[in-house]
């Protein structure tokens, strides 16, 4: 299905309801603590822009660096042959660095549609008319919302090649288990081909980085208190943010810069009807800014199954752009392989896909195995399905879409990617 969306179409989603809880769930659990997703409100917004601009935050100049003085090699590693092509910007903010590679596509000529992605509908907004204004012949979409909603929404806008921009080191705000687990989910949520163009910030001299987070004029503490005022206002609450303090900490062997807001007195604070007990020094743990070694960067793409396209760095060697591609391609299975009669070919695929649910019942396995599993059959079935474009085309898609319906190459229905008997409309 390829919806029809105007030039500069938006996307909204919010959710208040999930904020509210995730606050209340954090300041309950212990050690307390609040997601730094949250800090970019409209007041959030700037007070980042003012980060970005601090000559300690060296992160944005060093990747501005790549995007402005190494563009064509950006755009050769993630399209060398210029084909149409959907370009997905997770937590694009105002887009400052993409919009270097935007302008040079467009110049190019390159078919392909802009789909930021922000939890900030604020930015969005602002990101929105910018483009209208300085690339009106830019194709956009913003989708406002959480990565993996609207990374779903952007895959049924179209069956176009995906490329996904995750800049900034935005992965280093997980810990190193959700970005393992966020990078293999990103990886099962694309198609064979699509590529993932992703920012880190590399480890280096241990004051430089602390200076980044730990600015004299108190930019990065004013950034963290506002997530109390965020709060205040949303939530009806009232934290005092003069009784919190900014503490910043960066640990060099395992390359974690850590924000933490300390209590300076005992206190109690309402949020609603809830009431939240804070001891004097307790802390509320803010926010990570993980830093990374190349060889750190290298497990993390092999855990998520991606393969090593190329890698940019600025002309510090501070911070690396990497391109990643996703491939989906294992042999398919022999017994299928000298069939030519789609009775028997279709019969075949029954058995194997009941042979597989019969192993997915016996194993008592978590689902990441099975997810494993289920993708394996995709590819398998896909493989077959390629072969054997004609008899599959029309029966097996009920949206018509590729003609690959529920494989790993199908994008009509990407929640239901394993092959399930009821799409077996013979
Ligand atoms: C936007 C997540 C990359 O962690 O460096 C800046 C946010 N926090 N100063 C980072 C941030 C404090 C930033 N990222």
């Amino acid at each position: 299905m390829n919806l029809q969306l105007k030039p500069h179409a938006m996307v909204e989603n919010r959710h208040a309801g999930s904020f509210r809880l995730d606050i209340l769930q954090g300041l309950k659990s212990i050690p307390k603590r609040l997601s730094s997703k949250y800090f970019y409100d409209k007041e959030g917004d700037r007070i980042f822009q003012e980060i970005m601009a601090m000559p300690e935050y060296y992160l944005t100049q060093c990747e501005l660096d790549i995007f402005k003085n190494k563009t064509a090699d950006l755009a050769n590693l993630i399209i060398p042959e210029n084909e149409p092509f959907d370009l997905i910007e997770l937590g694009a903010g105002d887009a400052m660095k993409s919009t270097f590679l935007l302008r040079y596509l467009v110049e190019k000529k390159t078919d392909f549609t802009y789909m930021p992605i922000d939890i900030s509908g604020n930015i969005l907004s602002i990101l929105n008319e910018k483009l209208t204004r300085e690339l009106p012949d830019l194709k956009t979409v913003t989708l406002e919302g959480e990565y993996f909603e609207m990374l779903q929404k952007a895959a049924s806008l179209s069956d176009r090649k995906k490329v996904i921009l995750f800049l900034g080191s935005n992965i280093g705000n997980m810990n190193i288990e959700e970005a393992e687990n966020f990078l293999y989910d990103l990886n099962q949520n694309l198609a064979s081909g699509d590529k993932l163009l992703i920012g880190f910030d590399l480890k280096k001299n241990p004051h430089t980085i602390l200076n980044a987070y730990n600015d004299k004029n108190g930019i990065t503490a004013a950034f963290n208190l506002n997530l109390l005022s965020r709060i205040n206002r949303e939530l009806g609450a009232d934290f005092d943010p003069q009784q919190f303090q900014h503490y910043q900490t960066y640990d060099p062997v395992s390359g974690a810069c850590r924000s933490f807001l300390v209590s300076l007195q005992d206190q109690t604070i309402r949020i609603g009807e809830d009431r939240i007990s804070f001891e004097e020094n307790e802390l509320i743990d803010m926010e990570v800014s993980q830093k990374f070694s190349t060889e750190k960067i290298e497990e993390l793409r092999e855990k998520s199954d991606f393969k090593r396209v190329g890698e940019i760095k600025d002309s510090k060697n501070w911070f690396v752009d990497t391109v990643w591609e996703v491939k989906k391609e294992i042999r398919s299975p022999t017994y299928l392989s000298d069939y030519t009669d789609s009775a028997i070919l279709i019969k075949s695929f029954n058995l194997l896909n009941q042979r597989e649910q019969k192993h997915k019942n016996q194993s008592n396995s978590v689902t990441k195995t099975q997810a494993h599993d289920s993708k394996h059959s995709n590819i398998r079935f896909s493989k077959t399905i390629r072969r054997y474009p004609e008899t599959f085309r029309r029966n097996m898609c009920p949206s018509g879409n590729r003609g690959l319906c529920c494989t790993a190459h199908c994008r009509c229905k990407s929640s239901e990617m394993a092959p399930r008997p009821h799409h077996l409309v013979f």
